[in-house]
């Protein structure tokens, strides 16, 4: 397949000044008439190129006169039109057939053809499915969009953009108008038809315009959406105040639907969301899907700057929407809730979905230089590596340094396709400082490595702190240069109290906290007055994403842990000191950090010194997939029986005793409330629950089956039901009955019930998802259900998915093909479970490797699972 490359961008030679798109909706055919208003680039000579994706074309037509067929060529994916000038007006029709169309790509039903509703996804390159277009993100083009169809059927129509007018016609039929003011690309053009229920509620933006906020679902849904709209209006609010970001159109509209690629998509003025992201209740929904909820509802929202006005040259510049939007968001959810929480939360997310990605063959820089399939690259590196590079820019110009840079970025690139060198040209010019070094982190593959030292001189009373970075040699051939690091950094006493940090040369006040920037090879840097040797924490609020090895002994550890105000730098020297005492019993070894770590949770336990969330946090050791990071021969089920033995050493540590106490103390107290500290208690609970059952499986199988049938809500009912099947516990098979009953016509909590099962550690696992498959609820054709029970099993279960047998990858593979017929983008995604299989021990490699060597030699792999598979095997 050929390759498309960053270098090789060219500006386009056409634009679209304006486009009228007429649809005459149907389920089976659909037809769409599209009006094209060209303007040429002056700089270039090159005859009018479309993109189209095997679409039937009735009619063809330039400034009013049809043409002949020897005045264009198609041949299924480009059409090429002779004699267009500037201002040519080019006019075609095609038919689509959505009810046919499995990939959910361009224009698609979702549900029942006899219920459902039609909907669309352009982004990346869906625009082509359904009518010709440069369906390039950098032509902007203003939309006038009319649907028409029949009443009975179709009673709600919407399009982006303003309402315009709207109708009856003959027959039963009606039609309805929208004008988007703001040119748009056309990965952002979106529709949706068919029957929906919606809530309502008036928003007046701070500059003064009235919105009507509006949020579409199936009858059986629409009363989940109520939490929804208050996230969309705190989302709102939060823009306007932290960015001075106002809403531009009359009308927001937010649907929801069961059958989504994606988790959602901004498409501009109608934002259409996988309804695992936007609906919400307490009876079928966890407090970290309510918190996921809002997140989503949040980044879809705040696209509407950055990537709607702001958007995109080309797609190698996807990290500038998409991280800056991940970033955006999760300063919101950390301003919404506990920010310390969210910041754990999101650096074990990159640890485990992003690090692993860019140490392996899949590795690419947050700024790929080259790609086959675009749809391949919406990775953890583009979103979750790219919000960490653009947390660093934040942090090195301060708060209101980044608001100025932000401003200068949205005025001067309002209504234009951007590049990340307009990015950081536009917050290094507010500021006047040059941050173009920070793009070598957008052209590196890999997880730089931090090595720090300190080295303390009594005599002298100086502390020597010597930093040093590493990047890993990548896949590809990009360069390797320093980058500029930044490490927010304290220093504590023997005791535990943060000193005053005087730098060598320092004339200022001295602070607790700085930052020291690492922007060569290797770097002293000397701290002077300093009277007994301190304890370094380092990267405090994870101030850079690398992997630090810094050489503290478990003492040093567990008073960080004891100590450390800053709330990530706490957990992270308990993810430090476990993975210590995780080496030492699998090792045999010793036991200083295994004591250290158990002894300071200990203490932590049973004092108040920390919130009950945070708490369940430090009590949990890194997951599997962390774990196997740190290993050569990586075999998933030696990490999983380590794993276990340790959290069973910290549990009777702990003592039955006291874990039940604390257990039955916090039941007494659980509810559905969504407060933080309602959440935080429930999710000590469910970790308490958890340590308990390594100790006690009987007594906490039984706390467990009376936690699921009392559950006020999901929360509490997901976590015994996981307590339940995890353990083996007597009580699970008929919890999961009843679950399955309970839950019958709801696809969300469903598709939990999939995913626990999935999630069975070790070698039953397989067997339990081959009996899932044959539940009448499961198919391959909703991408909620497969990542439910096949995601859940090959990217949630290491011990269970790589079975020595190699039987896990076969079934994988076998699947693979499968859904590569109906859905390639949900195939090429779940490939990327085989990512990584050169560092697992000898026999599993071998049978990783055969499996994957036999579905690459099957024929007809669409272009996004052969690409996956390509990088994989190399
Ligand atoms: N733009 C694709 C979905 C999202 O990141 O919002
Ligand atoms: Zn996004």
């Amino acid at each position: 397949p050929s390759l498309i490359r960053l270098r090789d961008y060219r500006a386009p030679a056409w634009r679209v000044e304006a486009v009228e798109l007429d649809f005459d909706l149907g389920i089976d055919a659909s037809e769409v008439l599209a009006r094209l208003h060209l303007r040429r680039n002056p700089a270039q000579d090159a005859p009018l190129r479309l993109d189209g994706e095997n679409l039937q074309l009735l009619a063809i037509a330039l400034d009013g006169r049809t043409l002949s067929a020897d005045e264009y060529r198609y041949d299924d994916s480009v059409l090429v039109v002779d004699g267009t000038r500037d201002g040519s007006v080019l006019e075609t029709r095609v038919r689509l057939r959505p009810a046919a169309n499995t990939a959910l790509e361009g224009l698609y039903l979702s549900g029942p053809r006899e219920t459902g509703f039609l909907l669309t996804q352009c982004e990346a390159e869906g625009f082509r499915h359904i009518t010709f277009f440069p369906d390039r993100p950098d032509v902007l083009s203003r939309y006038t969009v009319t649907l028409r169809a029949d009443r009975a059927r179709f009673p709600v129509l919407l399009a982006g953009g303003n309402p315009d007018g709207a109708g009856e016609l003959e027959g039963g039929r009606h039609w309805a108008r929208f004008v988007d003011p703001h040119p748009k690309p056309s990965y952002l053009f979106a529709l949706v038809a068919g029957h929906l229920e919606v809530i309502e509620r008036g928003y007046v933006t701070a500059d003064g315009r009235a919105v009507q906020l509006k949020i579409w679902a199936e009858a059986d849904a629409i009363e989940r959406c109520h939490y929804a709209m208050d996230a969309l209006e705190r989302a709102m609010r939060w823009d306007e105040q932290t960015y001075g970001r106002n809403y531009d159109l009359d009308v927001f509209h937010v649907v929801a639907t069961h059958d989504f690629n994606m988790g959602a998509m901004e498409n501009k003025g109608l934002n259409i969301f996988n309804a695992k992201c936007l609906l919400a209740e307490p009876d079928s929904t966890t407090d970290e899907e309510y918190r996921h909820v809002e997140a989503v509802v949040a980044h879809e929202y705040f696209h509407n700057w950055s990537g709607n006005r702001v958007t995109c040259r080309d797609w190698f510049q996807l990290s500038l929407k998409e991280g800056l939007t991940v970033f955006r968001e999760q300063s919101f959810s950390a301003d919404m809730n506990s920010a310390p929480l969210k910041r754990i939360d999101d650096v074990a997310l990159l640890r485990r979905a992003q690090f692993p990605e860019d140490a392996g063959p899949l590795a690419h820089p947050v700024r790929p230089a080259q790609y086959s399939e675009i749809n391949n690259f919406y990775t953890a590196t583009v979103y979750e590596k790219g919000a960490e590079l653009v947390r660093m820019l934040a942090g090195t110009l301060g708060r209101d340094g980044f608001r100025r840079g932000m401003d200068r970025y949205f005025e001067r690139n309002d209504g234009h396709a951007a590049t990340l060198e307009d990015f950081l040209a536009a917050l290094g010019e507010a500021n006047g400082t040059d941050l173009t070094p920070y793009l070598a982190w957008y052209a590196q593959a890999g997880t730089p490595r931090l090595k720090a030292h300190g080295h303390y001189d009594a005599a002298a009373q100086t502390y020597t702190l010597t930093l040093a970075q590493q990047t890993p040699a990548g896949h590809g051939a990009e360069p390797r240069a320093p980058l500029p690091i930044p490490v927010k950094l304290a220093l504590f006493s023997p005791h535990g109290d943060m000193l005053p940090l005087h730098m060598d040369g320092q004339t200022s006040k001295p602070a607790i906290e700085l930052v020291v920037v690492l922007d060569r090879a290797e770097r002293n840097f000397v701290f002077t007055d300093v009277a007994a040797a301190p304890v370094p924490s380092l990267l405090r609020g994870f101030s850079a994403p690398v992997i630090l090895a810094c050489d503290y002994t478990p003492d040093e550890l567990a008073l960080l842990l004891a100590h450390d105000v800053d709330g990530f730098n706490r957990w992270e020297a308990s993810q430090q000191l476990a993975a210590r005492a995780y080496e030492e019993l699998r090792d045999g070894t010793a036991s200083a950090a295994l004591h250290a770590w158990c002894d300071a949770l200990a203490r932590l336990f049973d004092s108040a010194a920390v919130d009950d969330a945070l708490l369940a946090d430090l009590l949990t050791p890194p997951g599997e997939i962390e774990l196997a990071e740190r290993e050569t021969a990586i075999d998933p089920q030696r990490i999983l029986q380590s794993r276990q033995a340790l959290q069973r050493q910290l549990a009777e540590r702990l003592g039955a005793e006291n874990l039940q106490r604390r257990y039955l103390a916090l039941l007494a107290q659980t509810g559905i409330e969504l407060d933080a500290a309602s959440q935080a208690r429930r999710r000590l609970q469910r970790r308490v629950l958890e340590l308990l059952a390594l100790l006690d499986p009987v007594g906490a199988g039984a706390l467990a089956a009376t936690q699921y049938r009392d559950a006020p809500g999901m929360t509490d009912r997901l976590a015994a039901l996981s307590v339940l099947v995890r353990s083996g516990a007597a009580q699970a098979a008929a919890a999961l009955r009843d679950y399955r009953e309970r839950y019958a016509g709801n696809a969300l909590a469903l598709d939990k019930w999939f995913a626990v099962q999935a999630q069975l550690p070790g070698e039953p696992a397989l067997d339990r998802v081959r009996q899932l498959e044959r539940d009448d609820a499961f198919t391959l054709k909703n991408p909620n259900r497969v990542q439910s029970l096949l995601g859940a099993f090959v990217r949630s279960n290491p011990s269970g998915f790589h079975r020595a047998d190699g039987a896990g990858y076969r079934l994988l593979a076998e699947r693979l093909v499968a859904l590569d017929a109906l859905n390639p983008q949900v195939a090429a995604r779940l490939a990327t479970a085989f990512n990584g299989w050169q560092r697992l021990e000898p026999r599993r490699r071998e049978a990783a490797q055969a499996a994957i060597v036999e579905l690459a030699r099957q024929p007809g792999l669409s272009r996004n699972l052969g690409e996956i598979i390509d990088s994989v095997l190399n």
